[in-house]
């Protein structure tokens, strides 16, 4: 008897088998999870499609978040497919990559804008387009990272925007807490997926990371997943509005130990 037996919910941000999305697509499955899962364009579609596939997917949709035609669409087909939402995956991030080098305020007005629109308003566009599909005690989660309350070098304006989505996360909490319908986010250590890939000084990070978190270790969609599952099972009930650090504890560092 899985976790998530009779569960059904939505995945969105697998771009492929490194993704934090397919880290927690997979362990959902392992506990009796029910998944649909969207791709941005005809690349993405390529990989996505198989991925979902292996995991009996019944739904498989376009959506670029930027789209409200997109969103609605893609929640009517749900509605057709699952009637009812158990959970919803929010692994979406986006800025323009010249902002996530250099001085912060090298951010100029449509940079800001667009890393707000696809990083943060997506998830509250998302649940509201979702609302009346949301079933009792569902769980919406959604993925941030710590330059939201710390400056990380290069991290610039995602932190920026990565501060408001933690914020959209307690008000929706607020928002769907009368209907037993929780929200979360996870905040992970770094991780080398696509959204990684070609960042200045991420190699570099992702070693120091490692040193000096109390782990010892990286962190990896696995554990992400695992968290995730968590979050999305009865067993988290009383959970909502969190911040729920996957990190190997290396937050509680002042400074590094140097061992
Ligand atoms: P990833 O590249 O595998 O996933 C990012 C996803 O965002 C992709 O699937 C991409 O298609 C999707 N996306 C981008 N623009 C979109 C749009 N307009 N509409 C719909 N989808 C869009 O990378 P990832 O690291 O797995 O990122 C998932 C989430 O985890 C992001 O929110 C990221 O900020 C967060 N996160 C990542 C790390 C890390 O170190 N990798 C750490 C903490 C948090
Ligand atoms: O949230 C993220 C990644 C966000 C991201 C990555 C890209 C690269 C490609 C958003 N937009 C883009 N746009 C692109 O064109 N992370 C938490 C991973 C990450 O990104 C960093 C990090 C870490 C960690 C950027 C600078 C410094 C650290």
């Amino acid at each position: 008897m899985g976790l998530l037996n009779g569960k059904k919910g939505l995945v969105l941000g697998v771009a492929n088998d490194h993704s934090i999305a397919w880290g927690i697509a997979q362990a959902l499955h392992r506990e009796g999870a029910d998944q649909g899962f969207t791709y941005v364009g005809e690349a993405l579609e390529r990989r996505v499609r198989p991925l979902a596939e292996s995991l009996n997917a019944k739904l498989i949709e376009p959506c670029d978040v930027a789209s409200d035609e997109q969103i609605d669409a893609l929640m009517a087909k749900a509605r057709d497919t699952y009637g009812q939402l158990d959970f919803l995956i929010h692994a979406i991030g986006f800025a323009n990559r010249d902002h996530l080098n250099g001085p912060y305020m090298k951010v100029d007005r449509a940079g800001f804008q667009l890393a707000m629109d696809i990083s943060v308003y997506s998830l509250t566009a998302l649940v509201k387009a979702a609302d009346s599909m949301l079933a009792p005690g569902a769980s919406i989660l959604t993925l941030t990272y710590h330059g939201s309350q710390q400056v990380m070098p290069n991290y610039n304006v995602m932190g920026v925007a990565k501060a408001a989505l933690e914020a959209s996360v307690r008000y929706l909490a607020a928002d769907l807490g009368p209907r037993g319908i929780r929200v979360n986010a996870i905040s992970a250590g770094p991780i080398r997926t696509l959204a990684a890939s070609g960042i200045s000084g991420f190699r570099s990070m992702h070693k120091q990371f490692a040193e000096a978190a109390p782990l010892r270790r990286n962190v990896t969609i696995d554990d992400v997943g695992n968290t995730a599952l968590w979050l999305c099972s009865d067993l988290s009930s009383a959970v909502t509005g969190e911040l729920i650090y996957v990190d190997a504890g290396f937050r509680n560092m002042g400074m590094s130990t140097g061992e």
